[in-house]
């Protein structure tokens, strides 16, 4: 079926969570709904901010520019905006239009009649975002402890805050975290190399099916999981690594304070089990 002819099919009034009919249409080929209009209005006052405070800064070096939260000394409080306070409307700005993106999300997937799989997917890299920006900041008791908006800048606050847990592969929840999304690599390439060695067997031959792809995997590794289930196992997996992700940071300097080479001899090794 032409793409037209079936978006004719789809374009349907309703499924809406909010304001009934209000900017029920589309704009071309994009469904605009209120909380399209609502993720426009974050994302655009989120970047103006941001170049806001670049001009407040002192580069316009796509690399260096950095917007920084308040200092720790701040604690949860508001700040000047030139002392962490961008930073703040900043991440009201990115966290509006991340849940404006996900409620549009599912007010699409209402309108055909499909399962709330994608927006459920997304949610697990919103809360991958606020465990980092919004949870262990509040935890900790400061905004301080966020991460600052700047490409090289934040990637050294990943590097403090892993030597400021010592050595940061020793998490055991990182280990999971990084364990899963091997996981998630290694699924989606044998899933890739599955369908496409099936669809495309070699110019003159018949393109292949489940059957084939079901017995390449029993015979190499004894065990297909199925068309069906490499789909459930791959969402379950790639979800599970940004839960874990989310969970390895925000137990960090709240559950455990020290240096997690330390946990395992002052919590693994005394476990009672042992
Ligand atoms: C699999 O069993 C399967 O079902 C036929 C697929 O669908 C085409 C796959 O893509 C993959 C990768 C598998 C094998 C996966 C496991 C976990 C046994």
């Amino acid at each position: 079926m032409a793409m037209l002819t079936f978006e004719r099919k789809y374009r349907v009034r309703g499924g809406t969570l909010l304001g009934g009919d209000l900017f029920d249409f589309w704009a071309g080929p994009f469904y605009v709904g209120i909380f399209g209009v609502s993720t426009i209005f974050f994302a655009v006052l989120g970047t103006v901010l941001i170049i806001w405070g670049a001009s407040q800064g002192p580069t316009w070096n796509l690399w260096q520019i950095n917007i920084a939260p308040p200092d720790v000394s701040y604690g949860l409080a508001f700040a000047p905006l030139n002392e962490g306070g961008l930073w703040q409307l900043i991440t009201i700005c990115a966290t509006g239009a991340f849940v404006s993106w996900a409620l549009r999300e599912v007010e699409i997937s209402r309108k055909l009649g499909i399962g709330l799989h994608v927006p459920f997917a997304f949610s697990f890299a919103i809360l991958a975002y606020l465990s980092l920006e919004v949870i262990r900041p509040i935890w900790m008791g400061a905004w301080g402890y966020a991460f600052p908006y700047g490409i090289m800048r934040h990637l050294d606050w990943v590097g403090e805050v892993g030597y400021a847990y010592v050595n940061f592969h020793y998490n055991p929840v990182h280990m999971i975290a990084a364990s899963l999304f091997f996981a998630t690599t290694l699924a989606l390439a044998m899933h890739g190399g599955a369908i496409l060695s099936a669809v495309n067997p070699g110019k003159g031959k018949v393109v292949k099916g489940a059957e084939h792809e079901n017995t390449f995997f029993r015979d190499t590794i004894f065990y297909s999981i199925g068309t069906l289930g490499i789909h459930r196992l791959g969402l379950f997996l790639a979800l599970s690594a940004g839960f874990f992700s989310a969970l390895c940071i925000v137990i960090s300097g709240t559950l455990w304070t020290r240096g997690w080479p330390e946990w395992w001899d002052q919590y693994w090794l005394n476990l009672p089990i042992w």
